[in-house]
Parts: structure tokens; C-alpha cells; sequence
């Protein structure tokens, strides 16, 4: 049934000249079919090049529409148009103007889980993976950063000589992972090192062995020479850590965090989609060009 699913899914991709992106946090039947896995960034600088007709995006909104900001001629397309982040809407009306009459020098840093409304207003976006390097680079005292406040607390731990003003939002899958539910797992694998993303809690990031963006993890376990890891993110990097790591064990928080909105990325949406075309990400044109800005500039700033 999924092979014949997968089959028909690639007929279609090369008839329509289509190149299908997922997150690693999207189902492993998602990323075993995309031409391209990765974390935002990479998907964002894939979806920028690429010379396909059409873009058919396994992720959530934010993604969709900041492939879409990119691509303005690209036809973007998800497989379910209801995937949203909930932390992507997580700042207060108001409160970057605030900020902005509150700090002379301020360069407000938008992670790039964030919506389109909230890019338009910001000076830079970045992504777990460029945060640091973008905000040192960055020539503001004052950084108001948004939406992420545990993302946000860790970068101002990583860049101490600027005044970085957290925004309390968070995302609520790693945010709800508990000291307790990590301990247990430490218990249980005393050997495992610990590696976490850092949208988790300050006080589990304490516990841990290495912090980093999903491919940052992913990278350290490949040139770890440890054969076991407990894994502090959302569950769907499992797929490309026993993919490229077929020996190695992996453990996870119990329950597995799981992100019910990247999981609406199954086969049977993404065949529907390619054969019907018909959830296509739209933006607003004004929308759009704003918001391509702070886009752009981390594609440049974090090259
Ligand atoms: O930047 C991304 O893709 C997200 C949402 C997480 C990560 O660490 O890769
Ligand atoms: Fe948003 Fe969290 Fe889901 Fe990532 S895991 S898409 S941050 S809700």
C-alpha cells in the first residue's frame, strides 16, 4: 500500500517538475520520499535555488511561507495547509513597538518560527542553527529576541556582552519536557550522553552534554564514537539518526515528544496535493516583500 503510494508519488514529482523539502521533525515516511531533509535553514537556502517548478513543503506554515517569501514565482504547496507552530504566533500585539520606543539601539532577531506578520517587523531572522553567530554579528547592543524565550535565554547565555530581552514564547512540545522525564532516561542509560535542543527548558539544558539545532545533534552523534544518545527533541529525527547511524541506540523522553502538527505530513497528503495542487501557500504581496528582508539577511549573515 505505501510502496504503491511512494511510486505514484515519484511518477507525479518528475512529471510535474516538483521537489518535495521536509523538516526532520516531519513522519519518516515524509522524509524518505523528500529529494531534500533538513532544518529550516538548509530547506530555506534549497528552497532559494532551487529550479523546480513547484515546491511541496513537509513542515509547518512559517516554513511554507518563508519558502514561499523566497520563491515568489514558485508555486508552494503543503501537503496540509493546517500545519501551524504554535509558538510561530507568540508575541504580544504591541510589544515590539514597545520595545522599539523603550531602546534606541535595538535590532529585534525573529527565530525563523515565527509568522510572516512577525518577520515584516523584525531587523533579522535566524534559526537554532545561526542564532549565535548572527546576533555576535549583529553591530545593536539591544536585541529584543522573538519569539522563542528558552532559544532566546540561550543565546544571551552563548553572547553575554549584549543585552538580550527574552519575549516569553515557547514551543509547547519542548518546553513541557521535564527534568523528571530526562532523569528517568539518565537512570536508565547512565552511559548515554544527553544532547537537547535548545527550545527546552533552562534547567534541563543545565543536565545536559551538547545543546544544539537538530542538525547540530544529528552531526555530533555521526562523529560521536559513543554508540548510545538520549535524544531531547521531537521525535521525528529519529528517522535520519538510524538512518545514518544503523548501530547506534537511541532514547528518548517518555512520552516521545511528538509535534502533532508536523505529523499531518503523511504520504497519502503529500500524493493529494501533488495530484490536486490545490494547498498552495499564499502571502500577501506587501506581506511578503517586508518580511523578505530579515529572510535574507540570514541568508547572508549566517552564510
Ligand atoms: O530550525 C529548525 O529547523 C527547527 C525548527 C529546529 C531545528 O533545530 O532545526
Ligand atoms: Fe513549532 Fe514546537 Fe512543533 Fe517545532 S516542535 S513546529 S517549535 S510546535
Amino acid at each position: 500500500m505505501k510502496t504503491h503510494l511512494k511510486e505514484q508519488i515519484f511518477t507525479l514529482k518528475k512529471e510535474k517538475n516538483a521537489v518535495i523539502l521536509a523538516h526532520y521533525y516531519a513522519p519518516a515516511e515524509a522524509q524518505e520520499v523528500a529529494d531534500y531533509v533538513g532544518d529550516s535553514f538548509y530547506l530555506a537556502k534549497i528552497a532559494k535555488k532551487s529550479a523546480a517548478d513547484m515546491i511541496v513543503f513537509c513542515g509547518v506554515s512559517f516554513m511554507g511561507e518563508s519558502a514561499k517569501i523566497l520563491n515568489p514565482d514558485k508555486k508552494v504547496l503543503m501537503p496540509d495547509l493546517r500545519a501551524d507552530c504554535a509558538m510561530a504566533h507568540m508575541v504580544a500585539k504591541g510589544k515590539i513597538e514597545e520595545m522599539r520606543k523603550k531602546y534606541e539601539d535595538l535590532a529585534v532577531v525573529c527565530y525563523i518560527n515565527s509568522t510572516a506578520e512577525l518577520k515584516c517587523q523584525s531587523d533579522v531572522c535566524v534559526t537554532s542553527s545561526n542564532a549565535i553567530k548572527i546576533v555576535k554579528a549583529l553591530p545593536n547592543k539591544n536585541i529584543f529576541f522573538i519569539p522563542d524565550r528558552n532559544l532566546g535565554r540561550y543565546v544571551a547565555s552563548q553572547v553575554p556582552e549584549k543585552n538580550i530581552i527574552i519575549n516569553d514564547g515557547c514551543c509547547p512540545i519542548h518546553a513541557t519536557i521535564t527534568k523528571e522525564q530526562l532523569l528517568e532516561q539518565k537512570e536508565q542509560h547512565p552511559n548515554a550522553p544527553i544532547l537537547i535542543h535548545p527550545e527546552c527548558e533552562p534547567e534541563l539544558l543545565e543536565l545536559s552534554d551538547f545543546i544544539g539545532s537538530t542538525a547540530e545533534l544529528i552531526d555530533y552523534v555521526a562523529s560521536s564514537p559513543l554508540d548510545e544518545f538520549i535524544i531531547c527533541t521531537e521525535d521525528g529525527v529519529d528517522y535520519q539518526l538510524v538512518t545514518d547511524n544503523p548501530c547506534k541506540k537511541f532514547f528518548y523522553p517518555n512520552p516521545r515528544p511528538c509535534c502533532a502538527d508536523m505529523k499531518l505530513n503523511t504520504l497519502e497528503n503529500i500524493l493529494s496535493v501533488l495530484e490536486k495542487e490545490d494547498r498552495e501557500v499564499f502571502v500577501d504581496e506587501t506581506v511578503a516583500k517586508k518580511a523578505w528582508k530579515p529572510l535574507d539577511r540570514m541568508l547572508e549573515l549566517g552564510r
